[in-house]
């Protein structure tokens, strides 16, 4: 096993053969406190939200209360680029050159709303072709739970591939004629706080009703595609980009974890001395040095190979 596959091949085999696959113990304990603790900045702490709901009305008007990318808090955004969490995602995509397509940070409370959704698979809001029956180009969606997601809190029901793969990749919905009851076979995604689970956008699943008295969800939601699949979106990160958490998420970034955004690595042609000046204009406390040394090496190969 190198150092970038953080996942088990049975995890792997489980994700292409099943559909999905839930993950303990992937993500830093210190990156899953640092989360927990800031959750607030986007949404109420279950004790909060349980204590008056009429407080907070957004979450009985709609199923889909949840925040996009960039949230509020620095350590909830970083969870989205955490380096195991991009090592899970590249090891399932095949890819080393990835690019994330949504962020969203999602919180449910139970009795709010009726959170039961019809079995659905993803593709159809997120690219306009239709998903590849192989493993190719595939988009990958992770959920990371911040709170513990048992039977009673809503967790997403999958079914698993065996049975639906042979429904047409341009369906999104599941036909009345099945062979078998689709609540029979469900399989529940649980885990405790800072499970991940991953599952691919042509699999069949929904969102679940919370059922426990007190119960929330706490999810932070991400999709990754390989970088060559620029037909799968979710968000458009440009449109976040006066947002000052984005600035503040961008600057606090690496260059590769900035690739996930479309901002070329050091050593693209984008990068010259003009782009570089400006940057450090928009983007004032961005480190852009890493960028400027691969310009310079480039330049010295340059007029190297000139006087030769
Ligand atoms: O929240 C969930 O568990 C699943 C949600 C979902 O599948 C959707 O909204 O498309």
């Amino acid at each position: 096993m190198t150092t970038n596959q953080v996942l088990t091949q049975d995890q792997v085999n489980q994700y292409h053969h099943l559909g999905f696959v839930v993950v303990q113990g992937l993500l830093a304990d210190t990156l899953l406190k640092g989360a927990q603790d800031n959750m607030t900045a986007d949404h109420p702490s279950a004790e909060r939200y349980f204590a008056d709901p009429d407080e907070f009305p957004l979450y009985s008007r709609t199923q889909f209360s949840l925040k996009r990318f960039p949230f509020n808090a620095l350590e909830v955004n970083r969870l989205l680029i955490a380096e195991s969490i991009l090592a899970a995602a590249k090891q399932l995509l095949g890819s080393q050159d990835i690019r994330l397509n949504k962020g969203e940070f999602w919180a449910k409370y139970a009795g709010a709303i009726d959170y039961d959704q019809a079995f659905h698979r993803d593709f159809g809001n997120h690219t306009l072709l239709v998903p590849r029956q192989d493993q190719h180009y595939k988009e990958l969606s992770i959920f990371i739970y911040l709170s513990d997601v048992d039977e009673q809190s809503g967790p997403t029901a999958v079914l698993p591939r065996s049975l639906t793969d042979s429904i047409a990749f341009g369906e999104t919905r599941l036909p009345d004629n099945l062979s078998f009851k689709a609540g029979d076979e469900e399989c529940l995604a649980i885990g405790p706080a800072g499970s991940v689970l991953f599952y691919s956008y042509d699999v069949f699943h929904r969102g679940t009703q919370l059922t426990g008295v007190g119960k929330a969800r706490m999810a932070v939601l991400g999709d990754y595609r390989c970088s060559e699949a620029t037909w799968i979106s979710r968000q458009g990160w440009p449109e976040a980009g006066l947002q000052q958490a984005m600035i503040e998420f961008l600057v606090s970034a690496t260059p590769q974890q900035r690739a996930l955004f479309d901002i070329p690595l050091p050593g693209h042609p984008y990068w010259n001395e003009q782009t570089l000046n400006d940057m450090g204009i928009r983007y004032k406390a961005m480190d852009l040095e890493p960028y400027r040394e691969r310009l310079e090496s480039t330049e010295a190969v340059f007029m190297g190979s000139v006087e030769d």
